[in-house]
């Protein structure tokens, strides 16, 4: 279950684009259990808990209530990603935090509290 926060590696700020792309795309799969292409609620919920170390200051109702844009309370993909880059800067603050070596790449742990 916390397969995808092992895989889920950004790139460093100088790599954008695709392969962000790939990666949103990815963690939103993940987090899409009943796989129906939109994230509700519960589901985003169940994948914050696995990402607080990220997310601790945005409670999922805080997200979905910034994400949602037209309201139909479901995130879709688009949505998540909109989200995801405004975002950005802030997490990957956490990101940078993460990254030990510095080498600009950090592997999301999630936090075993
Ligand atoms: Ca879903
Ligand atoms: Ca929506």
């Amino acid at each position: 279950m916390l397969r995808w926060l092992r895989g889920f590696v950004l790139p460093t700020a100088t790599c954008h684009s695709d392969e962000d792309y790939f990666q949103y795309e990815m963690l939103f799969q993940d987090l899409d259990h009943d796989g129906n292409g939109v994230l509700d609620i519960v589901e985003l919920r169940e994948g914050l808990k696995n990402w607080s170390s990220s997310f601790g200051l945005h409670p999922e109702k805080d997200i979905f209530k910034a994400g949602d844009t037209n309201d139909d309370l479901k995130l879709d993909f688009e949505e998540f990603m909109q989200y995801l880059k405004e975002h950005e800067k802030k997490m990957r603050l956490a990101f940078n935090s993460l990254d030990r070596n510095n080498d600009g790449v950090c592997v999301f742990y999630p936090q075993l509290a």
